[in-house]
């Protein structure tokens, strides 16, 4: 499972001029939700690919939703995502994005407060029935309500039922659209260029590579890589997740078999030129299943192939 992303923000703030240049995709219909892919564009994995003499390259990616405008009910079809993209019109010299902000996050409460509110009622209705666990949770819902309306995110409140699906919980990467962050028109343009024309366009790293950047960090994501002649692959997993989890999000068979898994740090590959140089030189070690997995690290599980 990919990491999904929702971009959200009012109309013509740029959502689906950033949803085309990350995925790449074509033309969109309009007022329509869209759904599609982007590439995480990481150096380190063409050099190991390199060293191994990958026949293909596949890079980490991220699913994201492209929302066309901020009522309750679309900013509803956010509530699988980890994480919102915030984009805010800060080119057309008509609007605040500072206020625009902090109407999309009253928004997101006020779709918050109707989700509570919904659950709230059903469980009222069955607690009629008089059995204590309900009524307890109905308080505990009324509670949490409560909270909603008077305006404060589910961010900063206590643990939550795990039924409830909020959006004042997730991390949330705002983007200016405009001279103040990023020039998304911009962007669109360049994306129509070949790679090193576009890069003379600009000062540093592409400003798309820095949105990404900062999903990583409010997602707190690590990247790790699978490195095979046949394919070479980059993959995300959040700061503190096992071994045997990056083993999951490769393969459940490969998870159900785990042996041992294989670990060198990607620079420590490159630097020995092969897997086996890497051994020899002492550089690769093994790990168990709880191995919180290392930003960089190159994983080989050893795995009993289901019979
Ligand atoms: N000049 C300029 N126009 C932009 C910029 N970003 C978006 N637009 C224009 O604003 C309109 C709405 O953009 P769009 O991405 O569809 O906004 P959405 O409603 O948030 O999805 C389009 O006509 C874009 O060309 C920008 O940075 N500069
Ligand atoms: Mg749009």
């Amino acid at each position: 499972m990919s990491l999904e992303v929702g971009i959200v923000g009012l109309p013509n703030a740029g959502k689906t001029t950033l949803f085309t240049v990350l995925t790449g995709a074509g033309a969109q219909i309009p007022g329509k939700e869209h759904v599609g892919m982007a590439t995480i564009e990481d150096d380190r994995l063409a050099k190991v690919a390199e060293t191994v003499t990958a026949a293909k390259i596949t890079p980490a990616t991220i699913r994201l939703v492209d929302v066309p405008g901020t009522g309750a009910q679309l900013l509803g079809n956010l509530r699988q995502v980890d994480a919102l993209l915030v984009v805010l019109d800060d080119w057309s010299g008509t609007r605040n994005p500072d206020d625009d902000l902090e109407t999309l996050r009253l928004e997101l409460l006020v779709a918050d407060g109707e989700h509570v509110a919904r659950r709230l009622e059903r469980v009222e209705k069955q607690a009629k029935s008089g059995a204590p666990e309900l009524k307890a949770e109905a308080d505990e819902l009324r509670r949490i309500l409560a909270h909603v309306e008077s305006e404060r995110p589910l961010s900063e409140h206590g643990p939550l039922p795990p039924e409830l699906e909020p959006l004042t919980t997730k991390p949330l990467v705002e983007i200016r659209n405009g001279p103040s962050g990023i020039d998304l028109q911009l962007e669109a343009e360049l994306a129509e260029l070949p790679e090193e024309e576009a890069a003379q366009f600009r000062d540093g790293p592409s400003a798309l590579a820095d949105v990404v950047r900062r999903l990583f960090e409010a997602l707190d994501l690590v990247t790790f890589f699978t490195a095979g002649d046949r394919e070479t692959r980059a993959w995300t997993l959040r700061r503190g997740q096992t071994a045997l989890e990056a083993a999951e999000s490769i393969h459940s068979d490969i998870a159900r078999g785990f042996i041992r898994c294989e670990v060198i740090r990607w620079d420590d590959l490159v630097a020995a030129g092969s897997h086996a140089e890497a051994a020899r030189r002492g550089l690769e070690r093994l790990e168990g299943k709880t191995y919180a997995v290392e930003d960089g690290d190159v994983l080989n599980v050893r795995f009993s192939p289901p019979r």
